[in-house]
C-alpha cells in the first residue's frame, strides 16, 4: 500500500494514542532512579502560546524522553498559574468571573500543549486558582504566620515557642530577625500586657506579618506592585504611573533568610549571571554602622547612625545625608530650612522608589542647617537630606566622601561641598577625583596604610572607642504579600481588636467568595469589601486582600510530587522519592521574583520538618528570548498621516509597531492596514513609487510588538514534529535566536526524507532483515554517540544536524536494513516523536518507542579505516597521503620518500630524518 508522510494523520493518531493509553503517567517505583524535570508553569492567558513559549517546553520534553530512554523514572508535569490580572481586568469589564476566563483558557493551553506532542503526566495537573490547592498556598502562609526565625540557630521555629521564652524569660536574650522597633520586655511585663499588646510584640517576630510599609501604589490598577514590577517608577505591565504611599501590608520576612540564600547557591547548578542577580538583588555587604553626633544649633544634640563599607576612608568625610524618609530630617532641621526640608522631602517621597540610582540620574538635595560632628577631628560636617540614599538600607544615612565615591562626588560637585581626598587612599583614587581634590587630609593614625590595613584599623579604632560597629547590609527587603485584588487567594485571616488571628487549618481552603463587583468598593477597599458575609462564623471580619501571583508558584514544584493528596501539601512517600527537581526550564525574567521566593519557602518548610531539601532546583536553564522581524509605519506627530520609510525623515513622525500580518516584503497593505483598527480607516498615507515601505527590526517576539508567530499556523502547514526539530535547529537553547521561517522548509524535507528511508519510490514499506552494510553501521553509530553527548550538553542545534547528516548518508547508501533504521528512530524519537512511533510501529513493534532504550553505540564502527597524513618538509606542508589506520611505519616512509612531490624537496639526496608522528603527520627534514 501507498502512502506518504502524511503528518496530520500521524500526528493526531499517536497523540490520541498517548492520551488513552496514559503513556507518561508517572508513578513511584523504588526499583528505578528519579529525574524530575520541570518547566515554569504558564500563565493561561486569553492570546494562547506563541512560538517562543514552546521553546523551554521542547527542550524540556527532549531531555524527559531522553531520559525515560536511559531507564531513568522522570516525572515531567505540567499546570498552570492560574490567578492573575488580565482575567481579572476582564472581569471588570464583562461581569464575566474570572474563574471562567482561566478554565477557558487552560483548555485552550491544554490543547495548544498537547498538539506539540508534549508528553506530560496530566494527571498530575495542577491549577494554582484551585480550591483544592490554594488551600494549601493558605497553610504554608499559616505556617509563615505562625513562626519566628530564631538567629542563633539559623532557622524558622513556631511562634509558641517563642510565648513560651517570653513567659519565662522576656526576650532580651532571644536572638532573632524581627523589626528594628521591638522593645525589650522581661518576663513580667510580658505577663502584665493585654492580648493586644502582646499580639502587637508578636508581630515583630512573624514570618508572614501585618505592617505599615511604604509602597508601590500603583493608583491606575488600583494595588501595590512589588519592586521588580516597577521600572523607572511605572508599571512594568500597563507603563502606568507608580507612586510611594504608607499602607498596611502583610509582609513576608525573607531577609531573615537572606545569608542562606546567598551561601546556598554556591551549590547549584545554575547560569553564572542568575546566580549573579540574585546577589546583586540580595545584596550583602559587610561594613560599618558608625555613628555621628548632630548639633542643630537650639542646642540639642541627636545621633546619626551611618553605613560604610569603607571606614578607611572616615577622614575624607566631608558631609553626611539622610534618605528623605529619615525621621531625623524634620527634627534636626533648622528654622530657617525647616519649609525647604518638608518641600524636599514631601517631593521626594512622592516618586516611586527605585534601586539605588545611577550616575545619570539628576542630583538633588536640601540642606537640613544642622552640622554632626566628626568623630575625630571635631569638624563640623553639614547634613543633607539627598536621594540618592535610600530609606532602608543600613540606617538610611551615609558619609559623603567625595573624593572616593563617585556618587558622593557627584553631590558634593552639584552642591558645592568640600572634596578631600585621604592618604591612604591615594593610589587607588581614581584619576578624576585627584584632579577635583587637590586637598590631601591626613590622620592620625591611617596615613600610609593599604585600603585594606586601613579598613582593619580603622574598625579596630571605631569599635574600641564605641563610634562604630560592625554590620552586615542587604538590599534585599522582606517582600510584600498583599494585593488589593479579587483574583487571587484570600488571607486565612480574621481580625478581633483589631488584630489578625488565624483560621483553623480544618476551615481550609477559605474559598473566595462571589462578589458582584470586581472593581474596589466606593470607600476604595479591595474588591472582597463588595462580598456579602465575608466574615467568621462568629462574626469577625475576614481579611479583604489576597496574596500575589508569586505565592501559588512559590511552592508548585512540590505539588506536582503528590497532587491527589487530601491531607498534607506533599507526602511523605512522594517527598522521599522524589526529593527535588533536577532539571528546570524557564525564562530569566523570574531570577530576583519566584526563582528567589520559591528558595525561600523552600528552605522555610525545610526548617520546619515539612520537606527534606533546602533548595527545590538543582540545575537550572534559562531558555534565550525568540525574536522576529516586526515593521514600523511613522505616523505624523498628532495626525492621522503615516509616511513611508525613506521619507520618515522628511516630516515629524513618530513610528508605530504595525502588525506584520499586514505586511510583505516591507510592503504595507493599505487596505488591510484601514480596517486593523477603527482610529485607522481615515488614515492617509505619503507613498514612495506609489507603495507605503515599512521600517523593520529584529526584536523580541512578543504580542505588544504585533509580530508573534502562532505555533497552531505553523502546525497545521509542516506539523508538529517538524516545529520542534525547527524551533531546537534555531542554535543553543539559552541563547537569544531569530526566527526565520525559511528554514523551515528544510527541516519539513529533512522528515520528508526520514519516511522515504523506509518507504520505496511508489510509498511502498520497505524495510528488509538483510545485513547492513559497513557504511550504514558506521553512520548510525556515529550518529548514536554524537546525538548523545549533543543532548547532554543541551546542544539541542547540534543533535538534530547530527540526525540530518546521518538521514542524508543512510539514503546515499539506500539504507533499508531494519536494525539500523530502527535505531535511527529511537534517536528521532526525543525530537519528532509522533514520526518516530509511526516508524517504529510499522517496523513492527506494538508498544510506544517512548519505552525503548536509548541505543548504544558499538565503538568499532566509530573508528576511521584510513586517515588522511600532512607530510611536510622542513615544517612546511607539501603534500597529504592517506594511509589506512594500520598502516606501519615502514610504509610510510617508503610511500613519503617516492611520492613526486616530495621526492622535488629531495634532490636526489637522502633525506636527514623522517619524522613519523602516528595518525597524526610526517615531517621530512632535509
Ligand atoms: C563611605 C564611602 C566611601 C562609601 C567610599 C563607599 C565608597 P554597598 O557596597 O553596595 O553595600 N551607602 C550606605 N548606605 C546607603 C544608603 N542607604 N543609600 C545609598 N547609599 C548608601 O555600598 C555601601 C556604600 O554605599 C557605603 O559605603 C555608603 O557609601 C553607601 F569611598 O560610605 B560608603
Amino acid at each position: 500500500f501507498m502512502k506518504n508522510y502524511d503528518f496530520q494523520s500521524i500526528e493526531q493518531k499517536w497523540q490520541q494514542y498517548w492520551a488513552t493509553h496514559q503513556t507518561f503517567r508517572t508513578t513511584i517505583n523504588a526499583s528505578r532512579s528519579k529525574y524530575y524535570v520541570l518547566d515554569m508553569f504558564p500563565y493561561p492567558s486569553g492570546e494562547g502560546l506563541h512560538v517562543g513559549h514552546p521553546l523551554g517546553y521542547i527542550a524540556s520534553d527532549i531531555i524527559a524522553r531522553y531520559k525515560r530512554s536511559k531507564g531513568y523514572n522522570v516525572l515531567h508535569p505540567m499546570g498552570f498559574d492560574a490567578f492573575g490580572l488580565p482575567a481579572e481586568q476582564f472581569a471588570v469589564q464583562t461581569g464575566q468571573h474570572p474563574a471562567v476566563t482561566t478554565a477557558e483558557n487552560i483548555r485552550r493551553y491544554q490543547e495548544q500543549l498537547q498538539r506539540l506532542g508534549l508528553g506530560y503526566d496530566w494527571s498530575r495537573e495542577i491549577c494554582t486558582a484551585d480550591p483544592a490547592y490554594y488551600r494549601w498556598t493558605q497553610w504554608i502562609f499559616l505556617q509563615l504566620f505562625e513562626s519566628w526565625y530564631d538567629t542563633s540557630l539559623q532557622k524558622a521555629r513556631p511562634i509558641g515557642h517563642l510565648v513560651t521564652i517570653l513567659q519565662q524569660a522576656g526576650n532580651s536574650k532571644v536572638k532573632a530577625a524581627c523589626d528594628k522597633d521591638t522593645p525589650i520586655v522581661t518576663d513580667r511585663v510580658w505577663k502584665q500586657m493585654s492580648e493586644q499588646a502582646q499580639q502587637k510584640l508578636l508581630m515583630k517576630y512573624r514570618l508572614a506579618f501585618l505592617a505599615e510599609t511604604t509602597v508601590n501604589w500603583c493608583p491606575a490598577l488600583g494595588t501595590v506592585l512589588a519592586n521588580e514590577e516597577v521600572k523607572d517608577g511605572f508599571a512594568e505591565r500597563g507603563g502606568y504611573l507608580v507612586v510611594r504611599k504608607q499602607m498596611q501590608q502583610w509582609c513576608l520576612r525573607i531577609t531573615a533568610y537572606a545569608d542562606r540564600l546567598v551561601d546556598d547557591l554556591a551549590g547549584l547548578d545554575w547560569p553564572t549571571s542568575t546566580k549573579e542577580m540574585q546577589l546583586n538583588w540580595i545584596g550583602r555587604s559587610v561594613g560599618v554602622t558608625i555613628t555621628f553626633e548632630t548639633q542643630t544649633g537650639q542646642g540639642r544634640a541627636y545621633s546619626t547612625p551611618v553605613f560604610t563599607t569603607r571606614p578607611d576612608t572616615i577622614f575624607g568625610v566631608t558631609y553626611l545625608a539622610l534618605s528623605p524618609g529619615h525621621p531625623l530630617a524634620h527634627l534636626i532641621a533648622t528654622a530657617s530650612q525647616r519649609a525647604a526640608v518638608k518641600a524636599y522631602v514631601t517631593q521626594a517621597l512622592q516618586r516611586a522608589e527605585t534601586n539605588r540610582p545611577d550616575g545619570t540620574k539628576q542630583v538633588t538635595g536640601v540642606f537640613t542647617g544642622a552640622y554632626a560632628i566628626h568623630p575625630f577631628t571635631d569638624k563640623p560636617l553639614p547634613v543633607w537630606v539627598a536621594d540618592y540614599v535610600v530609606a532602608g538600607y543600613g540606617p538610611g544615612a551615609v558619609m559623603g566622601v567625595p573624593a572616593h565615591d563617585s556618587r558622593d562626588y557627584a553631590f558634593a560637585k552639584h552642591f558645592d561641598l568640600p572634596i578631600v581626598q585621604v592618604i591612604a587612599e591615594a593610589d587607588t583614587t581614581e584619576a578624576a577625583y585627584e584632579a577635583a581634590a587637590g586637598t590631601l587630609i591626613h590622620s592620625d593614625f591611617l596615613d600610609g596604610l593599604s585600603v585594606q590595613e586601613a579598613t582593619k584599623h580603622a574598625i579596630q579604632r571605631l569599635e574600641e572607642t564605641y563610634i562604630g560597629t560592625r554590620t552586615t547590609s542587604y538590599r534585599l527587603r522582606d517582600a510584600i504579600f498583599s494585593r488589593q485584588r479579587y483574583w487571587g487567594e484570600p488571607f486565612p485571616i480574621y481580625y478581633r481588636d483589631e488584630m489578625p488571628y488565624a483560621l483553623l487549618t480544618n476551615q481550609l481552603p477559605l474559598a473566595l467568595p462571589a462578589v458582584k463587583d470586581y472593581k474596589p468598593t466606593a470607600t476604595g477597599q479591595p474588591p472582597l469589601g463588595n462580598a456579602v458575609n465575608w466574615q467568621t462564623q462568629a462574626g469577625h471580619p475576614l481579611e479583604l486582600s489576597t496574596m500575589p501571583g508569586w505565592a501559588g508558584s512559590s511552592w508548585y514544584f512540590f505539588r506536582y510530587m503528590d497532587p491527589h493528596n487530601a491531607t498534607c501539601f506533599v507526602g511523605e512517600e512522594a517527598q522521599a522519592y522524589w526529593q527535588d527537581v533536577d532539571l528546570y526550564i524557564g525564562g530569566a525574567e523570574h531570577t530576583t521574583g519566584h526563582l528567589l521566593y520559591a528558595r525561600f519557602w523552600t528552605k522555610f518548610l525545610y526548617d520546619l520538618g515539612y520537606v527534606r531539601v533546602q533548595e527545590p532546583f538543582r540545575q537550572l536553564i534559562n531558555q534565550g528570548m525568540i525574536q522576529h522581524k516586526s515593521s514600523f509605519v511613522y505616523r505624523t506627530k498628532g495626525t492621522n498621516q503615516f509616511v513611508s520609510y525613506r521619507l520618515r525623515h522628511d516630516y515629524d513622525c513618530t513610528p508605530m509597531h504595525v502588525s506584520i500580518d499586514l505586511v510583505e516584503n516591507d510592503v504595507l497593505d493599505i487596505e488591510a492596514f484601514k480596517k486593523w483598527r477603527p482610529e485607522l480607516a481615515t488614515a492617509t498615507f505619503v507613498l514612495e513609487d506609489g507603495q507605503y515601505i515599512c521600517g523593520s527590526e529584529i526584536e523580541k517576539m512578543s504580542k505588544s510588538r504585533y509580530n508573534v508567530v502562532n505555533p497552531e499556523t505553523v502546525i497545521a502547514k509542516y506539523g508538529a514534529d517538524t516545529l520542534r526539530l525547527y524551533t531546537m535547529f534555531l542554535g543553543p537553547i539559552d541563547q537569544a535566536k531569530p526566527w526565520d521561517i525559511r528554514g523551515i522548509e528544510g527541516v519539513f524535507r529533512f522528515l520528508t526524507k526520514v519516511w522515504r528511508l523506509f518507504h520505496d519510490q511508489s510509498g511502498t514499506f520497505v524495510v528488509t532483515d538483510q545485513p547492513p552494510s559497513l557504511g550504514a553501521l558506521k553512520a548510525v553509530h556515529k550518529a548514536i554517540k554524537k546525538v548523545e553527548e549533543a543532548i547532554r550538553r543541551y546542544a539541542f542545534n547540534t543533535a538534530v544536524s547530527t540526525l540530518m547528516i546521518c538521514a542524508n548518508e543512510l539514503t546515499t547508501l539506500s539504507c533499508n536494513n531494519k536494525e539500523i533504521l530502527q535505531r535511527f528512530v529511537c534517536l528521532l524519537a526525543p525530537f519528532a516523536p509522533h514520526l518516530a512511533e509511526e516508524l517504529w510501529q510499522l517496523v513492527g513493534h506494538t508498544q510506544s518507542v517512548s519505552q525503548a532504550p536509548f541505543p548504544q553505540y558499538d565503538a568499532q564502527y566509530l573508528q576511521e579505516d584510513t586517515i588522511a597524513y600532512p607530510i611536510a618538509v622542513n615544517g612546511k606542508v607539501r603534500a597529504t597521503i592517506t594511509f589506512a589506520m594500520d598502516v606501519t611505519p615502514e610504509v610510510i616512509r617508503k610511500q613519503v620518500l617516492t611520492h613526486t612531490a616530495i621526492q622535488k624537496w629531495l634532490q636526489g639526496r637522502p633525506p636527514k630524518k623522517v619524522i613519523i608522528v602516528p595518525e597524526k603527520m610526517v615531517n621530512v627534514v632535509v
